[in-house]
């Protein structure tokens, strides 16, 4: 099996859920697409060998994605991360993150298959942590903007290590958090989000933060018009 060759030694760790919420150590056996450097899936781990921080430091790295959906006066709708999450736990972040998996219609090795598979991801989870529906944010209204690598520890046992496609969305929705993955939700403007950060007692995901402070106000900018020429971009950003 290639996961056992390039990874001979991969860690199960197999004490490392016990006390966590039920619910989330079973959403921990989903099989996450692992890639190599250059986003080519190079076989498939489940979510929790994919996170534990002893296979990250030895290279392992998988593909993700990151939801920013806005509303029709462009405002930004965030998430707390609930409690019961295993790793980054009530941290406040963008609309909806998570994993394509390693199922047909979600993976995908050229990238025009892989943004297609994102998107079936992403309105799977929509639904999943925001009681989205999917009639409500239909495939082709999904913009892909690019792909960005970057590893992130959340608490020493575990982390992330991932290839993330940024997809933006407008649309109206109605909106009924599953409250064991999301705590909390709020629209933002630019203004608001910013005068957020000025503020230690609220906490951010180091992927979110990594996203703001490089080109999300940019983008946003761009919202209802010009943002063509940033959509679709080939290279991979490395953060
Ligand atoms: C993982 O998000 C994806 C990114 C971009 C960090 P997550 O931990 O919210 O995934 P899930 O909702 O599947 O637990
Ligand atoms: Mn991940």
């Amino acid at each position: 099996e290639t996961m056992l060759r390039l990874f001979p030694d991969i860690d199960t760790n197999d004490e490392a859920l016990s006390g966590h919420d039920e619910e989330q150590i079973r959403l921990m056996d989903e099989v996450c697409i692992v890639l190599d450097n250059n986003d080519i899936p190079i076989g498939k781990a489940s979510k929790k060998i994919c996170h534990l921080m002893s296979n990250i430091d030895k290279g392992l790295l998988h593909r993700a994605f990151s939801v920013f959906l806005f509303n029709e006066k462009n405002e930004l709708l965030l998430q707390q991360r609930a409690t019961e999450k295993i790793t980054f736990p009530d941290l406040w972040t963008n609309t909806c993150c998570s994993h394509p998996l390693g199922i047909p219609g979600e993976t995908g090795s050229n990238l025009p298959d892989a943004i297609a598979g994102v998107k079936r991801a992403a309105q799977r989870k929509l639904d999943q942590e925001l009681g989205i529906k999917k009639e409500q944010v239909p495939f082709e209204d999904f913009h892909f903007l690019t792909r960005i690598h970057y590893k992130a520890p959340s608490d020493g046992k575990w982390g992330e290590h991932e290839i993330d496609y940024i997809l933006f969305i407008k649309a109206k929705v109605d909106v009924h958090p599953n409250p064991n993955e999301v705590r909390a939700i709020q629209w933002v403007t630019p203004e608001s989000l910013k005068q957020q950060f000025q503020d230690p007692s609220l906490k951010f995901t180091p992927w979110f933060k990594l996203i703001c402070d490089s080109m999300l106000f940019e983008w946003w900018q761009k919202l209802d018009g010009g943002l063509e020429k940033y959509l679709n971009e080939q290279e991979i950003r490395r953060m």
